[in-house]
């Protein structure tokens, strides 16, 4: 039995969500994390000592840290084509999910914060201006790297799409004003079409 432990609004949720559809995995979610609580228990914290989202216990194997979430389902059900067996191929995957933990959550984290989930008359518009600046830097080493690509590592989708997917969607929700970025564009097409990342990552932003 899987069993998942994180709000369904929180990024690093829906990679986990959105690799579990695409494996075709059942699952028990349990509702955690801001509003829910859970997080605070004893319990909780003898899972993850960082009290944070998302937890999976895979009979009786527990583990935190979305990307790493990500990657274990995919090795774990023996998905190549999700994630690579050749230390080349992985890497590359790697790297594009490190960097989306590194670089653009740095920039993507408190833009989001601040027009989503800060009241109007308490947001810090130096932060804002700044964040979606840095964003825009980010977007365009995404748009250079997508051009002529149907995915970040190829022509199909792998475990890299799922955080840096994630932050397109969040990004291209965003009320800020961004260039016009074709490949990125045509990119977020792609994911649309697919009912996973439908399902779990393309919401209104909450
Ligand atoms: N590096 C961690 C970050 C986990 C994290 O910061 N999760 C956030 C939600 S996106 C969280 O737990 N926030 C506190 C809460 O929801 O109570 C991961 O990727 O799993």
């Amino acid at each position: 039995m899987l069993t998942i432990w994180g709000r369904t609004n929180s990024i690093n949720v829906m990679k986990v969500l959105w690799v579990c559809d695409e494996i075709g995995l059942t699952y028990q979610r349990i509702d955690a994390g801001m509003q829910y609580g859970v997080v605070d228990t004893a319990d909780y914290a003898a899972m993850n000592p960082n009290r944070r989202v998302p937890v999976i216990d895979d009979d009786g194997f527990v583990l935190w840290e979305s990307n790493t979430i990500v990657r274990y389902l995919a090795g774990r059900h023996a998905r190549v084509d999700l994630l690579p067996d050749d230390p080349r191929g992985r890497a590359d995957c790697e790297r594009w999910m490190d960097w989306a933990t590194a670089s653009l959550a740095s920039s993507m984290t408190p833009l989001f914060w601040q027009l989503i989930r800060t009241p109007a008359d308490r947001r810090d518009d130096k932060v804002v201006a700044r964040a979606a600046a840095e964003t825009e830097q980010f977007m365009a080493i995404l748009e250079a790297r997508l051009a002529g690509r149907r995915y970040l590592c190829g022509d199909h989708l792998t475990v890299a799409d799922m955080p840096v997917g994630a932050f397109v969607h969040r990004w291209l929700a965003l009320p800020v004003d961004r260039p016009a970025l074709p490949a990125l564009q045509a990119y977020y097409g792609r994911l649309l079409e697919r009912a996973p990342y439908r399902t779990h990552v393309a919401h209104p932003l909450s």
